[in-house]
């Protein structure tokens, strides 16, 4: 009987070590299970894309519970479909998304519902059916384009001015919002848009679709409206190059507030850049285990994003975390 008692003991004290270890191993300590997630990020097209991944690689980190598989799609909608499907057939426990674009998202989507793996979309949001995903995180791109505008509008609004447009991505939310927000807050001013073309947020498409802007229209142009810092910097180059001056022959207003181009606003390149803020992996990753643990999570969350003349760029320069 001794001997029985001794081997059941033996068998349930290995049984708490396996539980045991297997919570161990699985990194989480204190017995929570460590959540795997698939990240499908856009690529690395800008110095704002940079800060985001990495405060989404800082936030799902293994000390902080996680395991975190990264795929940048190189700006490719293919690619990023792709990296889904991977993500889905490794079983993950969530799928978070930065779109590139915002259509063509259903079908894998619908498939990871099938597959019960909640996605969560962090800085864009996608046209499709919202019971796809469980939230979105990130910025108000509209707003950031009514408040670009509304600074052309009180600067420039009652004087003939010729602009241009650098746009973002082709098909990407913060393209078609941002211009949708400038349109609005131009409307019925002396603002007149002469071109509008994509520099998909880099720099050197910046910097060659100014070029070509100069050509045509020389010093015609006097308002650069660039959708992001980097295109904007990218079209200094070809302003200068040109023989004029930027921030004053032509004035320059853009989004996303990183320090090079808070930087080139301190100098006088440009003249008002409105924030759009990257730093979104804490909240990502509290939603995250929010939804992984069943909790009810808010559909959306808004970053607030600030707005900086001359001045504010000086003050904030010293300080800026991206
Ligand atoms: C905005 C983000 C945009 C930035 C660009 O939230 O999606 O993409 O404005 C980045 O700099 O490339």
């Amino acid at each position: 009987m001794k001997k029985l008692m001794g081997a059941i003991a033996a068998i349930g004290l290995m049984a708490v070590a396996l539980t045991g270890c297997s919570a161990g191993a699985a990194g989480g300590g204190g017995g929570h299970k460590v959540i795997t997630v698939g990240f499908a990020q856009t690529g690395s097209e800008s110095g704002w894309r940079a800060a985001n991944t990495q405060s989404m690689k800082e936030a799902f980190s293994s000390k902080n519970g996680f395991k975190l598989i990264f795929n940048a799609a190189d700006n490719k909608p293919e690619n990023q479909i792709a990296a889904v499907h991977s993500f889905i057939n490794q079983g993950v426990d969530a799928i978070v998304i930065a779109a590139v674009v915002t259509t063509g998202w259903d079908d894998v989507l619908k498939e990871a519902k099938d597959a019960k793996i909640p996605v969560i979309l962090e800085d864009r949001t996608i046209d499709a059916d919202p019971s796809l995903y469980a939230s979105w995180i990130g910025d108000d791109f509209k707003k950031e384009g009514e408040t670009a505008g509304g600074w052309a509008a009180s600067t420039l609004g009652t004087t003939a001015t010729n602009m241009v447009v650098l746009e973002g991505t082709t098909g990407s939310a913060p393209a078609i919002d941002r211009a949708k927000g400038f349109s609005s807050s131009i409307a019925g001013t002396s603002i007149t848009t002469l071109d509008s073309q994509t520099g998909n947020f880099t720099r050197a498409d910046g910097k060659t679709v100014m070029e070509g802007f100069l050509q045509k229209y020389g010093n015609k142009i006097n308002l650069l409206f660039a959708q992001n810092d980097d295109m904007g910097l990218g079209a200094l180059d070809a302003i200068k190059a040109a023989g004029l001056t930027p921030g004053k022959d032509i004035k320059i207003v853009s989004i996303d507030g990183t320090k090079d181009g808070l930087t080139a606003l301190s100098d006088g390149q440009f003249n008002y850049v409105v924030e759009c803020n990257p730093l979104l992996g804490d909240q990502v990753a509290s939603v995250v285990k929010d939804v992984i643990a069943g909790k009810k999570v808010d559909k959306a969350y808004t970053a607030k994003d600030l707005a900086f003349d001359q001045a504010a760029a000086k003050e904030a320069l010293p300080t800026r975390k991206y």
